[in-house]
Protein backbone atom coordinates (compact mmCIF):
# COMPACT_ATOMS: atom_id res chain seq x y z
CA UNK A 1 0.00 0.00 0.00
CA UNK A 2 1.32 3.53 -0.86
CA UNK A 3 1.78 6.25 1.32
CA UNK A 4 -0.93 8.15 -0.28
CA UNK A 5 -3.62 5.53 0.26
CA UNK A 6 -2.57 4.64 3.91
CA UNK A 7 -3.36 8.87 4.03
CA UNK A 8 -6.80 8.13 3.16
CA UNK A 9 -7.52 4.87 4.95
CA UNK A 10 -6.18 6.70 7.99
CA UNK A 11 -8.53 9.61 7.81
CA UNK A 12 -11.69 7.60 7.00
CA UNK A 13 -10.56 5.56 10.91
CA UNK A 14 -10.30 8.93 12.59
CA UNK A 15 -13.65 10.50 11.23
CA UNK A 16 -15.84 7.11 11.96
CA UNK A 17 -13.79 7.05 15.52
CA UNK A 18 -15.29 10.97 15.77
CA UNK A 19 -18.55 10.53 14.75
CA UNK A 20 -18.73 7.31 16.58
CA UNK A 21 -18.13 9.13 20.07
CA UNK A 22 -20.39 12.25 19.01
CA UNK A 23 -23.27 9.41 18.95
CA UNK A 24 -22.14 8.31 22.02
CA UNK A 25 -22.42 11.76 23.68
CA UNK A 26 -26.16 12.38 21.90
CA UNK A 27 -26.82 8.43 23.19
CA UNK A 28 -25.88 9.71 26.56
CA UNK A 29 -28.02 12.87 26.48
CA UNK A 30 -30.89 11.12 25.51
CA UNK A 31 -30.76 8.89 28.50
CA UNK A 32 -29.54 5.72 26.72
CA UNK A 33 -26.10 5.09 28.26
CA UNK A 34 -25.54 2.76 31.52
CA UNK A 35 -23.77 4.29 34.52
CA UNK A 36 -23.28 8.06 34.76
CA UNK A 37 -19.73 7.89 33.52
CA UNK A 38 -18.17 7.97 29.45
CA UNK A 39 -15.08 9.15 28.56
CA UNK A 40 -14.88 10.40 25.17
CA UNK A 41 -11.56 10.76 23.34
CA UNK A 42 -13.05 13.65 20.70
CA UNK A 43 -9.16 15.60 19.93
CA UNK A 44 -7.20 12.19 20.54
CA UNK A 45 -7.78 10.32 17.26
CA UNK A 46 -4.49 10.41 16.30
CA UNK A 47 -3.64 8.13 18.65
CA UNK A 48 -6.73 5.31 18.33
CA UNK A 49 -5.81 5.72 13.90
CA UNK A 50 -1.83 5.44 13.54
CA UNK A 51 -1.80 2.72 16.13
CA UNK A 52 -4.46 0.99 15.25
CA UNK A 53 -3.48 0.35 11.84
CA UNK A 54 -0.03 0.02 12.75
CA UNK A 55 -0.76 -2.86 14.42
CA UNK A 56 -1.65 -6.03 12.68
CA UNK A 57 -4.34 -8.75 12.93
CA UNK A 58 -4.35 -10.92 16.23
CA UNK A 59 -2.34 -8.36 17.86
CA UNK A 60 -3.73 -8.42 21.23
CA UNK A 61 -4.28 -4.91 23.68
CA UNK A 62 -6.01 -3.33 26.49
CA UNK A 63 -7.16 -0.39 27.40
CA UNK A 64 -7.99 2.47 29.92
CA UNK A 65 -11.04 4.18 30.51
CA UNK A 66 -11.16 6.15 27.22
CA UNK A 67 -10.85 3.32 24.90
CA UNK A 68 -13.59 3.42 22.33
CA UNK A 69 -11.24 4.54 19.73
CA UNK A 70 -8.64 1.84 20.09
CA UNK A 71 -11.67 -0.20 20.20
CA UNK A 72 -13.45 0.59 16.83
CA UNK A 73 -9.77 1.03 15.14
CA UNK A 74 -8.93 -2.85 15.74
CA UNK A 75 -12.22 -3.42 14.40
CA UNK A 76 -14.58 -3.28 16.94
CA UNK A 77 -18.29 -3.26 15.37
CA UNK A 78 -20.15 0.32 16.17
CA UNK A 79 -23.66 -1.27 16.40
CA UNK A 80 -22.76 -3.57 19.23
CA UNK A 81 -19.88 -1.01 20.91
CA UNK A 82 -23.13 1.04 20.75
CA UNK A 83 -25.12 -1.40 22.28
CA UNK A 84 -22.72 -1.98 24.99
CA UNK A 85 -22.54 1.38 26.01
CA UNK A 86 -26.09 2.04 26.43
CA UNK A 87 -26.52 -1.30 28.78
CA UNK A 88 -28.14 -3.80 26.17
CA UNK A 89 -27.88 -7.45 25.14
CA UNK A 90 -26.65 -6.99 22.06
CA UNK A 91 -23.43 -5.01 23.10
CA UNK A 92 -19.99 -7.04 23.33
CA UNK A 93 -20.05 -8.24 27.08
CA UNK A 94 -24.04 -8.25 26.78
CA UNK A 95 -24.26 -4.93 27.71
CA UNK A 96 -22.60 -5.63 31.22
CA UNK A 97 -19.27 -3.93 30.36
CA UNK A 98 -20.82 -0.62 29.79
CA UNK A 99 -18.50 2.16 28.35
CA UNK A 100 -15.45 1.32 30.39
CA UNK A 101 -15.08 -1.87 30.42
CA UNK A 102 -15.60 -3.80 26.87
CA UNK A 103 -13.82 -6.34 25.94
CA UNK A 104 -13.92 -8.98 23.26
CA UNK A 105 -11.05 -11.75 22.97
CA UNK A 106 -11.86 -12.49 19.86
CA UNK A 107 -10.42 -9.29 18.17
CA UNK A 108 -7.67 -9.01 20.91
CA UNK A 109 -9.31 -7.02 23.03
CA UNK A 110 -7.93 -8.56 26.70
CA UNK A 111 -10.15 -5.92 28.42
CA UNK A 112 -10.83 -1.94 29.25
CA UNK A 113 -9.95 -1.10 32.79
CA UNK A 114 -11.07 2.20 34.63
CA UNK A 115 -8.06 1.82 37.47
CA UNK A 116 -5.62 4.10 36.43
CA UNK A 117 -2.75 1.94 34.75
CA UNK A 118 -4.27 -1.30 35.57
CA UNK A 119 -4.45 -2.40 32.21
CA UNK A 120 -1.07 -2.77 31.52
CA UNK A 121 0.47 -5.76 33.32
CA UNK A 122 -2.07 -8.04 31.09
CA UNK A 123 0.05 -7.12 28.02
CA UNK A 124 2.85 -8.76 29.99
CA UNK A 125 0.80 -12.07 30.19
CA UNK A 126 -0.21 -11.73 26.62
CA UNK A 127 3.46 -11.31 25.52
CA UNK A 128 5.07 -13.76 27.42
CA UNK A 129 2.70 -16.79 26.07
CA UNK A 130 3.17 -15.36 22.57
CA UNK A 131 7.03 -15.96 23.17
CA UNK A 132 6.32 -19.11 24.91
CA UNK A 133 3.98 -20.56 21.73
CA UNK A 134 6.56 -18.85 19.36
CA UNK A 135 3.38 -16.84 17.75
CA UNK A 136 4.28 -13.66 15.83
CA UNK A 137 1.85 -11.46 17.88
CA UNK A 138 2.62 -8.45 19.76
CA UNK A 139 0.00 -6.66 22.84
CA UNK A 140 -0.40 -2.96 22.96
CA UNK A 141 -1.04 -1.59 26.81
CA UNK A 142 -2.88 2.06 26.01
CA UNK A 143 -2.98 4.02 28.86
CA UNK A 144 -2.97 8.37 30.10
CA UNK A 145 -0.41 10.05 31.22
CA UNK A 146 -1.79 9.57 34.43
CA UNK A 147 -0.70 6.30 34.55
CA UNK A 148 2.84 7.25 33.59
CA UNK A 149 3.04 7.85 37.68
CA UNK A 150 1.83 4.46 38.69
CA UNK A 151 4.45 1.64 39.93
CA UNK A 152 3.14 -0.95 37.83
CA UNK A 153 4.20 0.49 34.51
CA UNK A 154 7.68 0.01 35.76
CA UNK A 155 7.21 -3.23 36.92
CA UNK A 156 5.75 -4.02 33.74
CA UNK A 157 8.02 -2.09 31.46
CA UNK A 158 11.21 -4.12 33.74
CA UNK A 159 9.44 -7.59 32.95
CA UNK A 160 8.93 -6.77 28.95
CA UNK A 161 12.76 -5.91 29.01
CA UNK A 162 14.09 -8.55 30.93
CA UNK A 163 12.23 -11.26 29.52
CA UNK A 164 11.84 -9.82 25.80
CA UNK A 165 8.42 -9.98 25.66
CA UNK A 166 6.38 -8.65 22.63
CA UNK A 167 4.77 -6.01 23.83
CA UNK A 168 4.30 -2.48 23.33
CA UNK A 169 3.32 0.40 26.24
CA UNK A 170 1.55 3.22 24.62
CA UNK A 171 1.02 6.42 26.55
CA UNK A 172 -1.35 8.75 24.89
CA UNK A 173 -0.45 12.12 26.53
CA UNK A 174 -3.88 14.31 26.21
CA UNK A 175 -2.23 16.89 28.62
CA UNK A 176 -4.76 16.01 31.60
CA UNK A 177 -5.78 13.38 34.53
CA UNK A 178 -9.03 14.64 35.25
CA UNK A 179 -8.36 18.35 36.30
CA UNK A 180 -5.11 18.04 37.10
CA UNK A 181 -2.24 19.11 33.87
CA UNK A 182 0.19 17.01 33.13
CA UNK A 183 3.03 19.66 34.29
CA UNK A 184 1.19 19.62 37.72
CA UNK A 185 1.93 15.73 37.99
CA UNK A 186 5.32 15.40 37.14
CA UNK A 187 8.34 16.63 38.06
CA UNK A 188 10.01 15.51 34.32
CA UNK A 189 8.32 15.08 31.46
CA UNK A 190 10.72 13.39 29.59
CA UNK A 191 8.47 9.87 29.63
CA UNK A 192 10.55 8.11 26.75
CA UNK A 193 13.88 8.98 28.62
CA UNK A 194 12.11 6.89 31.88
CA UNK A 195 11.39 3.69 29.44
CA UNK A 196 14.73 4.26 27.56
CA UNK A 197 16.13 3.66 31.38
CA UNK A 198 14.83 0.17 31.30
CA UNK A 199 15.88 -0.60 28.11
CA UNK A 200 13.13 -0.32 25.82
CA UNK A 201 12.67 1.21 22.46
CA UNK A 202 10.93 4.63 22.76
CA UNK A 203 9.60 7.27 19.97
CA UNK A 204 7.51 10.51 20.98
CA UNK A 205 5.21 11.58 18.52
CA UNK A 206 4.38 15.09 18.73
CA UNK A 207 2.85 15.80 15.48
CA UNK A 208 -0.86 16.71 14.50
CA UNK A 209 0.31 14.19 11.39
CA UNK A 210 -1.86 11.36 11.64
CA UNK A 211 0.15 9.27 8.33
CA UNK A 212 3.69 10.30 10.50
CA UNK A 213 2.61 8.98 13.47
CA UNK A 214 2.26 5.77 11.81
CA UNK A 215 5.25 5.83 10.07
CA UNK A 216 6.47 6.85 13.69
CA UNK A 217 4.52 3.67 15.74
CA UNK A 218 5.17 1.19 12.92
CA UNK A 219 8.80 0.01 13.43
CA UNK A 220 8.48 0.25 17.44
CA UNK A 221 5.85 -2.15 16.47
CA UNK A 222 7.82 -4.32 14.70
CA UNK A 223 11.05 -4.35 17.11
CA UNK A 224 8.64 -5.35 19.43
CA UNK A 225 7.30 -8.46 17.16
CA UNK A 226 11.17 -9.73 17.14
CA UNK A 227 11.79 -9.47 20.99
CA UNK A 228 12.83 -5.87 21.33
CA UNK A 229 9.37 -4.29 23.75
CA UNK A 230 8.78 -0.63 22.95
CA UNK A 231 7.06 2.46 24.49
CA UNK A 232 5.48 4.95 22.69
CA UNK A 233 4.35 8.44 23.89
CA UNK A 234 1.66 10.11 21.01
CA UNK A 235 0.96 13.95 22.12
CA UNK A 236 -2.68 15.38 21.42
CA UNK A 237 -5.35 17.53 23.50
CA UNK A 238 -8.50 16.19 25.10
CA UNK A 239 -11.02 18.28 23.81
CA UNK A 240 -13.81 18.50 26.24
CA UNK A 241 -13.78 17.19 29.92
CA UNK A 242 -12.59 14.31 31.32
CA UNK A 243 -15.98 12.91 31.17
CA UNK A 244 -19.39 13.75 29.55
CA UNK A 245 -20.56 15.87 32.43
CA UNK A 246 -17.02 17.87 33.25
CA UNK A 247 -17.18 21.15 31.97
CA UNK A 248 -13.35 20.89 32.49
CA UNK A 249 -13.91 24.70 34.58
CA UNK A 250 -9.94 24.58 35.52
CA UNK A 251 -9.00 25.04 32.14
CA UNK A 252 -8.47 28.26 30.56
CA UNK A 253 -10.91 29.39 27.28
CA UNK A 254 -8.12 30.32 25.55
CA UNK A 255 -6.45 27.05 25.79
CA UNK A 256 -8.85 24.57 24.81
CA UNK A 257 -9.78 27.34 21.86
CA UNK A 258 -5.93 26.65 21.23
CA UNK A 259 -6.45 23.18 21.76
CA UNK A 260 -9.03 22.60 19.69
CA UNK A 261 -7.58 24.43 16.60
CA UNK A 262 -4.79 21.97 16.86
CA UNK A 263 -7.11 19.04 15.44
CA UNK A 264 -5.35 16.20 13.28
CA UNK A 265 -8.90 15.21 11.13
CA UNK A 266 -8.56 19.01 10.28
CA UNK A 267 -5.07 18.18 9.63
CA UNK A 268 -5.42 15.28 7.41
CA UNK A 269 -8.76 16.95 6.19
CA UNK A 270 -6.04 19.56 4.61
CA UNK A 271 -3.50 17.51 3.85
CA UNK A 272 -5.46 15.07 1.38
CA UNK A 273 -6.78 18.29 -0.31
CA UNK A 274 -3.70 19.69 -0.92
CA UNK A 275 -2.04 17.09 -2.06
CA UNK A 276 -4.69 16.13 -4.44
CA UNK A 277 -5.44 13.23 -3.06
CA UNK A 278 -9.24 13.75 -2.60
CA UNK A 279 -11.34 16.28 -3.05
CA UNK A 280 -13.74 18.62 -0.84
CA UNK A 281 -16.58 17.01 -2.63
CA UNK A 282 -15.19 13.31 -1.89
CA UNK A 283 -14.46 14.06 1.32
CA UNK A 284 -18.43 15.10 2.01
CA UNK A 285 -19.58 12.33 0.80
CA UNK A 286 -17.26 9.87 2.73
CA UNK A 287 -18.19 12.11 5.89
CA UNK A 288 -21.88 11.53 5.10
CA UNK A 289 -21.20 7.53 4.63
CA UNK A 290 -19.49 7.45 7.77
CA UNK A 291 -22.59 9.56 9.45
CA UNK A 292 -25.27 7.20 8.32
CA UNK A 293 -23.21 4.33 9.94
CA UNK A 294 -22.79 5.64 13.00
CA UNK A 295 -26.74 6.83 12.82
CA UNK A 296 -27.77 3.35 12.37
CA UNK A 297 -25.18 2.06 15.62
CA UNK A 298 -27.12 4.42 17.65
CA UNK A 299 -30.52 3.51 16.23
CA UNK A 300 -29.81 -0.15 16.69
CA UNK A 301 -28.35 0.53 20.02
CA UNK A 302 -31.62 2.13 20.94
CA UNK A 303 -33.72 -0.20 19.59
CA UNK A 304 -31.58 -3.65 20.91
CA UNK A 305 -33.04 -5.05 24.22
CA UNK A 306 -32.66 -4.87 28.15
CA UNK A 307 -31.44 -8.50 29.80
CA UNK A 308 -34.16 -9.77 31.67
CA UNK A 309 -33.83 -9.60 35.39
CA UNK A 310 -32.11 -13.44 35.74
CA UNK A 311 -29.77 -12.50 32.63
CA UNK A 312 -28.27 -9.65 34.61
CA UNK A 313 -26.62 -11.64 37.23
CA UNK A 314 -24.91 -14.03 34.58
CA UNK A 315 -21.28 -13.96 34.23
CA UNK A 316 -21.35 -11.93 36.91
CA UNK A 317 -21.28 -14.09 39.86
CA UNK A 318 -20.20 -17.70 39.50
CA UNK A 319 -22.57 -19.49 38.04
CA UNK A 320 -22.38 -22.53 40.20
CA UNK A 321 -23.63 -20.70 43.03
CA UNK A 322 -26.86 -19.29 43.91
CA UNK A 323 -27.82 -15.91 42.72
CA UNK A 324 -27.42 -13.45 45.81
CA UNK A 325 -30.92 -12.59 47.22
CA UNK A 326 -31.94 -8.89 46.75
CA UNK A 327 -31.18 -6.33 49.93
CA UNK A 328 -35.04 -6.23 50.38
CA UNK A 329 -35.02 -10.01 50.82
CA UNK A 330 -32.07 -10.29 53.19
CA UNK A 331 -33.91 -7.25 55.36
CA UNK A 332 -37.45 -9.27 55.63
CA UNK A 333 -34.98 -12.32 56.49
CA UNK A 334 -33.91 -10.04 59.30
CA UNK A 335 -36.78 -8.16 60.61
CA UNK A 336 -38.98 -11.51 60.82
CA UNK A 337 -35.82 -13.82 62.56
C1 LIG B 1 -5.49 4.00 40.67
C2 LIG B 1 -6.51 5.05 40.38
N1 LIG B 1 -6.35 6.28 40.90
C3 LIG B 1 -7.26 7.26 40.64
C4 LIG B 1 -8.34 6.99 39.83
C5 LIG B 1 -9.34 8.08 39.48
N2 LIG B 1 -9.13 8.49 38.10
C6 LIG B 1 -9.93 8.04 37.14
S1 LIG B 1 -9.48 8.60 35.63
C7 LIG B 1 -8.21 9.47 36.27
C8 LIG B 1 -7.32 10.31 35.39
C9 LIG B 1 -6.52 9.45 34.49
O1 LIG B 1 -5.77 10.25 33.62
P1 LIG B 1 -4.96 9.61 32.46
O2 LIG B 1 -4.35 8.34 32.92
O3 LIG B 1 -4.04 10.64 31.94
O4 LIG B 1 -6.05 9.22 31.38
P2 LIG B 1 -7.09 10.20 30.66
O5 LIG B 1 -8.31 10.24 31.55
O6 LIG B 1 -6.45 11.53 30.53
O7 LIG B 1 -7.37 9.59 29.36
C10 LIG B 1 -8.13 9.31 37.64
C11 LIG B 1 -7.13 9.95 38.51
C12 LIG B 1 -8.46 5.69 39.31
N3 LIG B 1 -9.47 5.35 38.51
N4 LIG B 1 -7.52 4.74 39.57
Amino acid sequence: MTNNSKLVELYILMKRIRTFEERVSELFIKGHTAGSMLHLSIGEEIAAASMGKAMLKNDSFTTHHRGHGIFLARGGDPKYMMAEIAGKKDGYCKGKGGSMHIADMKLGHLGSNAIVGGGIPTVIGAGLSYKYQSLPYISVAFFGDGAMQQGILYESMNMAALWKLPAVFCCINNQYGMGTKVDRAVGLKDFSGRAKSFGLNTVHITTLDVEKAYFKAKPIIEDARNGKPGFIEIECYRFYGHARMDKSLYRQEKEEKKGRKEDPITFAKNKLINNKLLTIQQIYQLDLVISNEMDKAMNFAIKSPLNSNREIFKDVFDNDKPLPTSIKARINKILNS
